[in-house]
């Protein structure tokens, strides 16, 4: 799974992208900006992942992976009011979501932006981009399209294609995002291949003073209501604290923690709000040679789970061997809670639940 972190310029993208990686990327100071593109990515933790590798002692482990992009979408500093460009998303068309940093923190070397500190405004107003971003795409297309009706040249294809773009047109028109919008399975097919913006997951991440850690920051309640009312996850944390913590040993850092009263690193929340965001499960595979964890789509059968694997075992499917985690782990493993008669066999239809182990019987395996 992938996210890009977009935001106005020094809200701490950067910062967090260290946290989420645990790298040291260079942050942006003041009159140093930096125009680097910052890949990452990071094991999703899983306790279940965990149990299942202690369980079977694998030569190898193959953890979930979530990967990071800091940079794919900025406005440069100094542009501050001017306009965002029509492929200012192109870096982060192809993510999963899309993770928004807002700044709520107050530093004395870094001077406030223009008309002061105010994320719930920086919020609006990116979500108000996303969604130009996608009237300028729908309507460039169905211009081309009404070209192609003017000139006889317009298929069966084209005109459905016209009709669903026309009724998207209509919403973002309104100001309001594709994720907002509900679309038909056969519609969404045609859109696929566009990959609006304002149509991904987005999390809301309010970065906040050190200060703010132990008390109340003052520009929080305004983001959380706009968040809450338009069903966006959100969460507050200090990216330079979580920063300096993903630097720390795992005993330094639980020490840390602890002190501040912070009760886990910020960075397995934000992961765990990205993957719920997204709707993304996971399933595991176990054995002695690997313990690897999947990602699927909440909702997916054990044909599409298959097909996460590999094509192949999809196409030579013929029963998904599956596992409650929870038998597994009573009985210490796949062999002992099979013997129990915990293991039931699927068919493709099968509706793949979070955390089941699923080994697929294929007619070639
Ligand atoms: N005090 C404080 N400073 C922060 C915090 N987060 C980021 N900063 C500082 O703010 C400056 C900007 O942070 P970056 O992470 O570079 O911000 P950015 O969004 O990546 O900036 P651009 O890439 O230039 O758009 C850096 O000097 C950071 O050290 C924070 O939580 N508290
Ligand atoms: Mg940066």
């Amino acid at each position: 799974m992938r996210v890009g972190l977009i935001g106005l310029p020094e809200g701490g993208k950067t910062t967090l992208f260290n946290a989420l990686t645990r790298s040291t990327a260079a942050v942006h100071s003041y009159g140093a900006h930096s125009d680097e593109v910052n890949l990452g990515a990071v094991e999703v933790p899983d306790r279940r992942f965990d149990v299942a590798v202690e369980l079977c002692r694998p030569k190898k482990r193959v953890p979930a992976l979530l990967e990071v992009t800091d940079g794919g979408a900025r406005v440069a500093v100094g542009d501050r009011g001017a306009k965002f460009g029509a492929d200012f998303f192109a870096g982060v068309r192809n993510m999963d979501a899309l993770l928004i940093v807002l700044r709520a923190f107050t530093s004395p070397s870094l001077p406030e932006p223009d008309g002061g500190i105010n994320p719930r405004r920086d919020l609006e107003r990116l979500i108000e981009e996303l969604i130009l971003a996608d009237l300028v795409v729908v309507e460039a297309r169905l211009e081309r399209l009404d070209k192609s009706r003017l000139a006889k040249r317009l298929t069966a294809a084209d005109a459905a294609e016209m009709h669903v773009l026309q009724g998207l047109h209509a919403h973002l028109a309104e100001g309001k995002p594709i994720r907002t919008l509900e679309i038909a399975e056969e519609d969404a097919k045609c859109l696929r291949s566009f990959a609006f913006v304002s149509g991904k997951p987005l999390i809301v991440v309010t970065n906040i003073s050190e200060d703010d850690l132990a008390g109340a920051c003052p520009h929080l309640p305004a983001v959380t209501q706009y968040a809450d009312a338009h069903g966006i996850a959100s969460m507050a944390l200090c990216a330079k604290v979580e920063a300096d913590v993903a630097q720390m040993s795992p005993d330094e850092e639980s020490e840390f923690l602890e002190a501040l009263g912070i009760a886990e690193p910020a960075r397995d929340r934000v992961i765990r709000e990205a993957y719920q965001a997204v709707g993304y499960i996971s399933f595991l595979t176990v054995g002695e040679d690997e313990v690897r964890a999947w990602t699927l789509r909440r909702g997916s059968t054990a044909l599409a789970a298959a097909a996460s694997i590999h094509t192949d075992i999809a196409r030579t499917f013929i029963r998904a061997e599956v596992m409650a985690f929870g038998r597994f782990e009573e009985a210490g493993g796949w062999d002992a809670a099979k013997a129990a008669g915990h293991m039931h066999l699927e068919g493709k239809e099968y509706v793949v639940q979070d955390g089941e182990i699923v080994h697929i019987r294929n007619s070639k395996g």
